[in-house]
């Protein structure tokens, strides 16, 4: 029995530490070294090579290390019938919300302007937005987006979220499915993505939904490159129905550097690190679940096959 953890961002010895710190007694390899494939039993994995979690006879679970489990379902070969399982962690939560706090406040009070400007050594003062004017929507409204919304009503912002099943947040409204999906449109001025990425979400930020935005609207994506059409959200705010982009993730990452939105003026770009996950807070759920695997017991943070997330 034991845990393989295979990541492709030189953090593999970083999880092992971390791991054998809180257990010593722990057998565990990062995915370079030698060992039997045989007595692996738990995968440990962030954006693994392709195949790679085909190599296991006895595989019995697959861990996601981060929110997302996009990456795994997009691999073929991946064993996706055995139990996966995704990270839900408080400071996961509370970091992607202090990132797109400071997004929509950067937004709201101009800074983003005035940093260009000041390169320009322009003094010109423009009209600043009040906190208390704004509606902000959340399209994907679990774990992250209700730490993000309780956080947002904190501030005074006007809050509402869309998800599949309806929520029940003081002070927020709550959108439910397909339906509803236009009306809490008509109203959203800065939308905030933090959906999954499936087969039903892929391409949802495209114009058809960008034009049910008031003119003027903001976007921030912090979920998946994969939720967002960039030639529509190009065209979109060269013609001035949308003022500006915040993103945080990308089709394809790190982004190619001949890509339009690196010099796009209404473009602010980070470099998918709105969020990720702190070892030492994520570290007791998984040597949990490794002990609920030996035992046969139900897993925490079990992924939704059908859902797909
Ligand atoms: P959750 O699974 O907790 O929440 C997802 C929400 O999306 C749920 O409210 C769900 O509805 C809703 N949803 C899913 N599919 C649909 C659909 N077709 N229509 C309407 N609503 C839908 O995920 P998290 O909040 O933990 O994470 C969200 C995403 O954030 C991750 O999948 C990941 O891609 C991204 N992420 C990005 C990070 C970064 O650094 N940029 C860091 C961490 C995560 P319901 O509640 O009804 O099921
Ligand atoms: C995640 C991420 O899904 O970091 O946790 O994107």
């Amino acid at each position: 029995m034991a845990i393989v953890i295979i990541r492709q961002d030189n953090k593999e010895q970083l999880w092992k530490d971390a791991l054998l710190a809180a257990d010593s007694k722990l057998a565990v390899y990062t995915y370079k070294e030698e060992y039997n494939p045989d007595d692996i039993d738990m995968a440990l994995i962030w954006k693994h090579p392709e195949g790679s979690l085909a190599e296991f006879p006895n595989l019995k679970c697959i861990a996601s290390n981060g929110a997302g489990v996009d990456y795994i379902f997009e691999d073929d070969k991946a064993p996706t019938h055995l139990p996966i399982t995704r990270v839900v962690d408080k400071f996961l939560a509370a970091d992607m919300s202090e990132h797109v706090l400071a997004l929509i406040l950067a937004y709201l009070k101009n800074i983003e302007h005035y940093k260009v400007d000041q390169f320009n050594k322009i003094w010109k003062p423009i009209q600043y937005k009040r906190i208390a004017d704004f509606k902000i929507g959340i399209l994907g409204f679990g774990t992250l987006g209700q730490v993000l919304a309780t956080d947002l009503i904190k501030f005074g912002f006007n809050v509402q979220g869309w998800s599949n099943s309806r929520k029940s947040l003081d002070k927020v409204q709550s959108f439910a499915g397909q339906d509803e999906l236009s009306e809490f449109l008509a109203t959203t001025e800065v939308l905030v993505c933090l959906l999954p990425l499936t087969e039903e979400t892929a391409g949802i930020l495209n114009k058809e939904l960008f034009q049910q935005l008031p003119k003027n609207a903001y976007i921030i994506n912090v979920a998946r490159g994969g939720h967002l059409v960039d030639a529509d959200l190009i065209e979109m705010l060269d013609n001035g129905h949308l003022s500006g982009a915040s993103l945080d993730v990308y089709h394809q990452e790190p982004l190619s550097t001949d890509h339009p939105f690196w010099e796009h003026p209404k473009v602010h770009m980070t470099p998918h690190y709105a969020s990720v996950s702190d070892t030492n807070s994520v570290i007791p759920q998984i040597l949990e679940n490794y002990r609920r695997l030996q035992n046969n017991e139900p897993l925490l943070n079990l992924v939704s096959k059908t859902k797909g997330y």
